[in-house]
């Protein structure tokens, strides 16, 4: 048994993955920067600094750093806008039934994500005051690959990195979690991920893996 599960949110908890998406193609198309999904995917788990680096690889012209940042905050609000539309009810009942089980059986859970937007989603989505710790953008210098956020994570929880199993959509997050000494568990794009050391189809597929190793 795992003593912790530490749960990554954008593609895991919740579909705002797919809003980051829709904002990061509203401002390549404005850029006239070819923009796909398969360049999203490369974003999954990144900063959005860094993930703004990424899509402007594919611009024909070079961008100053103000003009940088000028583009992150465009696509920040664009983002925003999308998360007043989230309530409970966005909420998937696997995921509940998710967390409240291992809450119920003593396992102690927490969010590790790369969003500066994590207490916002959990608010709106009626979740915030299940976790027993939450580490967020705002709690890190590096963004995943690096472990950073796990770590800073299971240091909230009061737990040591190999009691705790990572739940993880992104392969920069399944590679975050190994390189911090968790266990990771893979679901949505991360399936295809080697590393991985289990695969989920829904997020309850955790619990035996949680409950039983
Ligand atoms: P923000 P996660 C990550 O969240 C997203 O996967 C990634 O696409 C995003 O760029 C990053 O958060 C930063 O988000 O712009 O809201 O600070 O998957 O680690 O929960
Ligand atoms: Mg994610």
């Amino acid at each position: 048994m795992y003593q912790g599960v530490i749960f990554d949110l954008d593609g895991v908890i919740c579909t705002t993955d797919e809003f980051h998406y829709l904002a990061w193609k509203a401002l390549a198309d404005k850029e006239g920067i070819p923009f796909d999904r398969e360049t999203n995917n490369l974003l999954r788990g990144v900063s959005r600094m860094a993930s703004l680096e990424i899509i402007l690889r594919k611009a024909s012209r070079s961008y100053t750093d103000e003009e940088k940042a000028a583009l992150a905050a465009y696509k920040n609000d664009l983002y925003r806008d999308y998360l007043k539309q989230i309530t409970p009810s966005d909420l998937d009942p696997d995921v509940l039934r998710t967390l409240q089980t291992l809450k119920d059986k003593g396992v102690r859970i927490a969010i590790g994500s790369s969003s500066k937007n994590t207490k916002t989603i959990l608010r709106n989505l009626g979740i915030i005051e299940q976790f027993d710790a939450i580490a967020d953008g705002n709690d890190i210098q590096r963004s995943k690959p690096d472990p950073e956020v796990f770590l800073v994570a299971a240091n909230k929880l009061g737990l040591e990195p190999a009691s705790c199993v990572v739940v993880e959509d992104a392969f920069a997050g399944i590679e975050a979690a190994k390189r911090g000494g968790f266990a990771a568990a893979a679901i949505g794009d991360a399936v295809k991920d080697p590393e991985a050391d289990y695969v989920l189809s829904v997020l309850s597929d955790i619990l035996p893996v949680a409950l039983s190793a």
